[in-house]
């Protein structure tokens, strides 16, 4: 690379990937197909539009990517509609919301500190700006969403959509029951599935596409596709959803991402994929295993999914925050992460978010995770020994050795 200073920070970038050991849940790390679509010369194209039907002239191969990207995304999930052009999660949320609602609009979301997304109705973001959000949270016992106080919570406020779907909860979501309710209430159903596209994708959580009105996702976390998003939808909502997203609320399409969507869709109709998704269970379990054997409290007492919480306040005596520095310097990655009913300030937080997803990829197995849930429960029991830190990160060196990004 000619711009050595960029040239030596991704050079930098790659060697801490290759170095760390990755947990944070909502990453992962793409095969070279797609790191090449994503690199390609389909980057220098504009193709305002849809296929067929676009503002530029010369994207006849462009139309042929996006249409593949399309009807792949079609038959992954047996979705009757797929628009590709979201540059990202929160764009695709974005263009849900416009497509069916007004300013001022009455919406429940999940709570974030219960697990929601920030696009979920905070009042920080374009959706807590715009729509008049309410929430509904996790019983405080179980940990795990409570349908009656859903349904209640929707009977009370009326809502003309009801979001669901998480950034960090650990398990299982009954999306015929949130149907159910949005029936009961006349309310639309968006189901965000980001972190879980992988599972459903396989079958290993059940699929929000026969209730949901709308799904929207990113393709970069168990899907393992690059950083971007995609919505579904019923034939219905089609021309509809399409024109909120270009012109409502994007431009050009990024038709190398596109590209590179459309080959995340084949690989994860692959029969490997679903090996890989089984493994990522499967590590998780190995990870919660270890840690409650060294006596750490997981949120909602384990997981059906990819990620787990950890109540590292209750468990250690130390925030998130704390957790995931130290956590850091033995080369362990991971994130803060609120927890329910959290006593901490979100810039702080009582636990940390863990997940199994991107380590998978780099062939990480049940022995791996459990041997990273003895480092994790050494270094946080220890947070002042540095000898021990400096042995901890060796031992994690030797676990990533040899273990290249994506095999
Ligand atoms: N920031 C993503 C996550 O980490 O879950 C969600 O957008």
């Amino acid at each position: 690379m000619k711009d050595i200073e960029i040239g030596q920070l991704i050079a930098k970038e790659k060697e801490r990937q290759l170095t760390h050991i990755e947990l944070i849940a909502s990453e992962n790390f793409v095969s070279d197909d797609i790191l090449e679509a994503a690199g390609s010369i389909l980057t220098n194209k504009y193709a305002e539009g849809y296929p067929s039907k676009r503002y530029y002239g010369g994207c006849e191969y462009i139309d042929q990517i996006e249409t593949i990207a399309i009807e792949r995304a079609k038959k992954l999930f047996n979705a009757e509609h797929a628009n590709v052009q979201p540059h990202s999660g929160s764009q695709a949320n974005m263009g849900v919301y416009q497509a069916i609602l007004n300013h001022g609009d009455v919406v429940l979301g999940m709570d974030l500190s219960a697990g929601g997304h920030l696009t979920h109705g905070h009042p920080l973001s374009f959706s807590g700006i715009n729509y008049e959000f309410h929430s509904y949270k996790v019983d405080p016992i179980t940990e795990c969403i409570d349908y009656d106080e859903v349904r209640n919570v929707a009977l009370k406020y009326k809502p003309k959509l009801i979001v669901c779907g998480a950034s960090s909860y650990p398990r299982f979501i009954d999306f015929k029951k949130f149907k159910e309710i949005a029936d009961e209430v006349g309310a639309y159903l968006m189901v965000d599935m980001a972190h879980i596209a992988g599972l459903v994708a396989v079958g290993l959580h059940p699929s929000p596409v026969p209730y949901a009105d709308f799904v929207t996702s990113t393709t970069h976390k168990t899907l393992r596709g690059p950083r971007a998003g995609l919505i579904l939808c019923k034939e219905k909502y089609k021309d509809l959803l399409d024109k909120r997203i270009f012109p409502g609320i994007q431009g050009g399409p990024l038709e190398h991402i596109i590209a590179a969507k459309a080959i995340c869709f084949k690989e994860a109709m692959n029969v490997d994929f679903k090996v890989y998704q089984k493994q990522v269970l499967d590590n998780v379990q190995a990870l919660i295993k270890s840690l409650k054997e060294e006596g750490f409290r997981i949120v909602s007492g384990g997981s059906d999914n990819h990620l787990l919480l950890v109540d590292v306040k209750k468990s250690c005596g130390i925030t998130g925050k704390k957790a995931e520095t130290i956590l850091d310097t033995i080369n362990i990655t991971c994130n803060k992460n609120s927890i329910p009913f959290d006593q901490e300030k979100p810039a702080y937080c009582s636990g940390i978010r863990l997940g199994s997803a991107a380590m998978t990829t780099r062939g990480f197995n049940c022995d791996d995770f459990y041997k990273v849930g003895k480092i994790i429960a050494k270094c946080l029991k220890n947070i002042d020994d540095k000898k021990l830190h400096e042995e901890l990160k060796q031992e994690v060196l030797s676990l990533v050795k040899d273990k290249p990004l994506h095999k």
